[in-house]
């Protein structure tokens, strides 16, 4: 992994940021007081090659963590069949199913109606359930038009009790010998649907949704897993029993021995909303001193705590310059004095509500079975 120093960021990346601060208002000054001269030092424990990279692309590089808005150019981008590319004056978004006005909306037509915005951080839900894959995250400010409106407008009927988001992507499935097309689809339940939060999302950081984060028109739907953003959008439809695809039943379930009484019962759930969760993004030293920098996100954050190789938890400072209700905060720590060779840096976010983001040996993680919620703290390694 190619690591760049603060002075090569600014090099290479002066164009971006120049249209970053003039958008934001210097937004990202506040959240990285990167001093001039400050080195940052590489994780050792670098993740393996990635064996999938048609699947997972352009992952956060954590040491390169330099703003809280992730340029479109840094952001990842996940796809389970085709990379569609689509003509945006050929597009359209059809609306039907169980409604009284089935629609049929083109780009203009969205960018017509209220315009919203939010600052989100999408996460893949696999994302740390696989060495290689630890850079399955990013936080972007999404605008697009709220969903509810749409969906209002087309009029839901009595029985309507699900909405399907189909994207353009489409690839062969196969069960029980039935072999099919489908496209990507995910689902929701009309009340979950009709969150005013829920944006069709067509302007990441500024610009059109760029193509792999779903040109032209993309589901934002702020405080849930990646998966549930659905990207390319083509269909939305209402329905009145719940879909039980590869995307919301089969793949993205997560399967937990839980303890019922004393009894063990293995359960298995959709992936849905996103959990709490935190990570140690990078540690730099300038003039001596050495800080540990990081996010947390999935929940409103009341505080993070670092333990260094299995130490005491140290209280980390937030930034509260940069927050946004479904945004990640970014916390620091200054480590006075570490002694040289290896160490191992642990954090953990606590939520508003008091819960902990769960250790590795947790039940809630131990006895999870498959990589999905991969919310476990996250431990990194350094050699100073
Ligand atoms: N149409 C479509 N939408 C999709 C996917 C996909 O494969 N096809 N992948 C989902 C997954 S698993 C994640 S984690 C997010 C990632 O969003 P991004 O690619 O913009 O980072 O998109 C989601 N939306
Ligand atoms: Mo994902």
């Amino acid at each position: 992994m190619p690591i760049t120093s603060r002075r090569e960021f600014i090099l290479t990346s002066s164009a971006t940021f120049a249209a970053f601060t003039a958008l934001q208002s210097g937004i990202l000054a506040h959240a990285f007081p990167s001093q001039v001269g400050e080195e940052v030092i590489p994780w050792l424990d670098q993740p393996p090659e990635n064996p999938v990279p048609q699947v997972v692309a352009n992952q956060l590089q954590w040491e390169q963590l330099n703003s809280w808005l992730t340029p479109n150019e840094q952001f990842f981008s996940i796809a389970h069949y085709d990379r569609p590319t689509i003509d945006a004056e050929k597009w359209k978004l059809e609306v039907g199913g169980l409604v009284k006005k089935a629609q049929t909306l083109t780009l203009a037509d969205l960018k017509a109606r209220p315009r919203q915005e939010v600052v989100f951080t999408v996460e893949c839900s696999g994302n740390h359930g696989f060495p290689w894959f630890q850079g399955g995250i990013g936080t972007a400010r999404w605008v697009g038009t709220p969903l509810a409106g749409i969906l209002a407008d087309a009029g839901v009927l009595e029985n309507g009790i699900e909405v399907v988001f189909y994207g353009a992507d489409a690839g062969e499935e196969v069960i029980r010998e039935v072999k099919m097309q489908q496209n990507f689809a995910r689902s929701m339940s009309l009340a979950d649907a009709m969150n005013p939060n829920n944006l069709l999302c067509y302007e990441m950081n500024g610009e059109p949704l760029p193509p792999p984060n779903g040109f032209p028109l993309r589901l934002i739907a702020p405080g849930w897993y990646g998966i549930a953003n659905v990207k390319w959008l083509t269909r939305i439809e209402v329905r009145d029993t719940r879909l039980m695809n590869r995307f919301m039943a089969r793949d993205y379930v997560t399967i937990r021995e839980e303890d019922h009484d004393g009894k063990t019962a293995w359960v298995e759930t959709s992936v849905g909303r996103a959990l709490l969760k935190s990570a140690p993004a990078k540690v730099t030293r300038k003039d001596g001193q050495m800080r540990i920098m990081g996010a947390a996100w999935g929940a409103p954050i009341d505080r993070v705590e670092v333990r260094i190789d299995g130490g005491e938890w140290q209280a980390a400072t937030i930034d509260r310059s940069d927050q946004a209700e479904h945004a990640w905060s970014i916390w620091s720590l200054d480590w006075n004095n570490p002694k040289p060779g290896e160490h191992a840096i642990t954090s953990r976010a606590i939520d508003t509500a008091g819960n902990a983001q769960p250790s590795m040996d947790d039940p809630k993680i131990a006895k999870k079975h498959t990589y999905w919620e991969s919310n476990g703290q996250v431990t990194r390694r350094i050699r100073i």
